[in-house]
């Protein structure tokens, strides 16, 4: 007859075998985190803000059918502050048909949201810079339409990073998310390409780096491209009687001819993340951008893809044997 034991049901199992029996009994998964969590002080159990790490991201992506978006962009062209944008707008409601359904990274894609808002006292909200000191971090983001659950992951990482492997591309090697990328978005900031001082290097430099990740094949060939130009509220009025919008198309066509037949689709669009600067113009862009984003791709072709350039493959193999 078992009789009631006061104390952890665990140990009364085990009292029930011998040692002997129960020491070569293998334990399971047994899930670290759990153990990690804050302890709770007052009541109160704190949850971490972390993102998904880079060496949690091949489990997670094992485990889910993800959809990965990689961001890139030079310092300050608004990466953050879209991440922050995405979890603002799903506080409100459905995005373009889309239900949010949950997130691993809900703190973190709160205090984003908190830190791009503060800061009245300021002429505009800003974000703290992402530092280079930290890795790359993914958010992760669940939404519905309908039946259909898409998961979709989002790295974020310092501006300064790729501005450096821009000029040395010895240090590719380092943006280790492209290798994982369905989606690369890189931001091209409005203000920063139609203000006289800045455009004519920030247009050079805007190509530039799309052309070095381009031509040495660090972006997946599966992967699409996407131009997003950002800060649309800050070029919506009129400048000096120049057409700010026709400036930016002129670049934007310039963009398409010369990455158009690369290799893989391409394509730019205009959003507006943070319409502080003329409120009218709304979130642009920004519910169609959810919609591709979280959009369930075609099953994968498994097929051994061709070899276009095999030349440049030989010329790469004393890198994979170095
Ligand atoms: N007016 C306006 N400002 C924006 C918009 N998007 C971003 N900003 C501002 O641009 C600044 C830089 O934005 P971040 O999101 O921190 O840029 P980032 O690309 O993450 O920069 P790093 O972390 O340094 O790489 C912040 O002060 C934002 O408030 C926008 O759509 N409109
Ligand atoms: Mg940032």
């Amino acid at each position: 007859m078992m009789t009631a034991k006061s104390g952890n049901p665990a140990s009364e199992d085990n009292d029930l075998y011998e040692a002997a029996e129960t020491d070569g009994l293998d334990p399971g998964d047994i899930d670290d985190s759990a153990g990690q969590t804050s302890p709770d002080a007052d009541d109160v159990t704190l949850r971490p803000n972390t993102l998904i790490p880079e060496h949690g991201i091949f489990g997670f992506r094992n485990r889910n059918r993800v959809q990965t978006v990689v961001l890139i962009g030079e310092q300050k062209t608004g990466k953050t502050t879209l991440l922050a944008a995405l979890y603002g707008l799903f506080c409100k409601g459905p995005v373009g048909g889309l239900e949010f359904v949950g997130s691993q990274t809900l703190c973190s894609f709160a205090e984003r949201n908190h830190l791009a808002m503060m800061r009245p006292d300021r002429t505009a909200p800003t974000t703290p810079r992402t530092s280079i000191a930290d890795a790359v971090g993914y958010f992760h983001l669940k939404v519905r339409n309908g039946e259909t659950v898409s998961d979709v992951i989002i790295s974020d990482r310092s501006g300064e990073t790729f501005e450096a492997a821009r000029v040395d591309t010895s240090l590719m090697d380092r943006l280790t998310e492209l290798a994982l990328a369905d989606r690369v978005c890189f931001l091209l900031d409005a203000a920063r390409l139609t203000n006289i001082a800045t455009r004519h290097g920030y247009r050079r430099i805007f190509k530039q780096t799309i052309r070095a990740l381009v031509d040495n094949d660090v972006i997946p060939k599966t992967a699409v491209i996407e131009v997003l130009v950002t800060k649309i509220d800050r070029v919506s009025r009129e400048r000096e009687g120049r057409d700010l919008s026709a400036e930016m198309a002129e670049y934007e066509a310039e963009l398409i001819r010369e990455f158009g037949d690369s290799g893989y689709t391409f394509n730019v669009h205009r959003i507006c993340a943070l319409p502080r600067a003329a409120v009218k113009i709304g979130f642009l862009g920004m519910e169609e951008l959810v919609g591709r984003w979280a959009s369930t791709p075609a099953d994968a072709d498994i097929a051994p893809r061709p070899v276009y350039d095999a030349l440049r493959y030989i010329d790469r193999s004393p890198n994979l044997w170095s």
